[in-house]
């Protein structure tokens, strides 16, 4: 065999090695269940039962939940809903075509780095190498540590002349919610290259640290193995099941109030410890030690189209500052509903519009380092797409943000946050 026919062969069987550990989710359909009380509730959660195979909660709000269901288990799911009058609707066919159409075919075999589809890990590393390069007056890459497989995370410093109030932005802790690191990537393109004023006030005013991707190892496994992986990639001691939800890992309430689950096999495992996964406990780290110049804190996720504020690990108590937190809320939420697009999010605590979280790192942010402003975004869409919003949304989603944070870090200054 010549080398090139060698190589080729290669090639070949990685491809199929690696094409056939990919999930695949045929026929998956995700349904939207909606019950009109807490009885309802849980009932569907008996239904539910332990979260394994047959069953991935991909949203769960005050009145509906969105399930996406194994076609082997559809026919007992739609009957068990029916025999106990909860009303059902397939919101998603079929997973798979989704997840087949997430990116526009004419971008599949384009290489540039844009805003038209998704990129993976190694293409966004690169294009942060190269901004570094091309802004390396204002701009600063930093390292703030390294994932359980090993990877770098990094963060970007925007900042034309430093020592001015900060602002922090934390983007994918959840790897499954792609759309938070088209948008981080976005902002901060926009950041170092658009000459609106209001934009220029953003870039110049403050000092930006932005971590484009937390979960570096679930990100890479979402680009590789399974599009609907959640947790980080560490294996647990006893058990098959690997990963946890880094935004229950943080020290703060961690697993108080049924905020996460103690089963490693769930997507809300809180960890063996607070701070067990490397990648929570390198940024706790570094926001620790720029506390004192952090005026925001921002998480981005997808999905529902919500800023949430804290408390998340309990309704019983407010923040001292809620009515501030919700005055901004408010105007974030007109800014965007004024752009064409008219969308509409909703804005509260994370329990009043979807559930307790415990062990969050925005609560963490907000209680811990007493950063005052302290929100969590849900990006689009309600639903339609799901986990798995197609590529052609990421600009508009992007514009969304940067008119909500316009108005956001406005009212923050009108109150004296900054
Ligand atoms: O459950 C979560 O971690 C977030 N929703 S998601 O669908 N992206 O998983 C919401 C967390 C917001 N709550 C707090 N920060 N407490
Ligand atoms: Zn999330
Ligand atoms: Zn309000």
């Amino acid at each position: 065999m010549k080398l090139c026919e060698y190589l080729f062969s290669f090639s070949l069987i990685l491809a199929i090695a690696s094409a056939s550990i990919k999930v695949r989710y045929d026929d998956h359909a995700v349904y939207r269940v909606r019950f009109e009380n807490q009885q309802q509730r849980q009932v569907l959660q008996q239904i539910l039962g332990k979260e394994e195979q047959k069953y991935d909660i991909w949203y769960e709000g005050r009145n509906e939940m969105h399930v996406m269901v194994n076609p082997l288990e559809a026919s007992t799911f739609r009957s068990l809903a029916y025999m106990a009058g909860l009303e059902v609707e397939v919101f998603i066919p079929n997973v798979q075509k989704l997840i087949d159409d997430e990116q526009p075919l004419e971008e599949r075999y384009n290489s540039d780095f844009n805003w038209k589809r998704y990129h993976n890990l190694e293409e966004i590393y690169a294009w942060l190498d190269k901004i570094l390069i091309d802004y390396a007056n204002v701009t600063e890459g930093l390292v703030i540590g390294q994932s359980y497989e090993g990877r770098d995370i990094r963060a970007v410093k925007i900042s034309h002349n430093t020592g001015k109030p900060a602002i922090f932005i934390e983007s994918t802790i959840h790897a499954r919610e792609w759309i938070t690191v088209a948008t981080a990537t976005w902002f901060i393109n926009e950041l170092l290259t658009s000459d609106n004023s209001q934009v220029r006030e953003l870039a110049e005013n403050y000092d930006w640290y932005i971590v484009p991707v937390l979960n570096v190892d679930g990100f890479v496994y979402t680009h590789t193995n399974n599009r609907l992986w959640r947790k980080t990639r560490q294996p647990n001691a006893n058990s098959e099941c690997i990963g946890t939800d880094g935004n229950r890992n943080f020290d703060a309430h961690w697993m108080e109030n049924g905020g996460a689950s103690d089963d490693p096999c769930e997507d809300r495992f809180g960890g063996s410890a607070p701070f067990s996964e490397p990648e929570t406990k390198a940024l706790s780290e570094f926001v620790a030690n720029i506390k004192d110049d952090l005026r925001i804190y921002l998480a981005f996720h997808s999905y529902s189209q919500f800023l949430l504020y804290p408390y998340g690990h309990t309704e019983e108590v407010s923040p001292p500052n809620k009515e501030d937190l919700e005055a901004i809320g408010d105007v974030f939420t007109s800014a965007i509903k004024n752009l064409v697009y008219g969308t509409e999010y909703k804005h509260g605590t994370t329990p009043s519009l979807l559930y307790i979280a415990s062990g969050s790192s925005v609560d963490w942010a907000y209680s811990e380092m007493d950063i005052k402003l302290a929100y969590t975004i849900e990006f689009r869409d309600t639903g339609r797409h799901g986990q798995v919003l197609p590529a052609a949304y990421i600009i508009p989603n992007s514009e969304e943000l940067l008119a909500g944070l316009i108005a956001l870090i406005d009212k923050a200054k009108d109150l004296y946050y900054i």
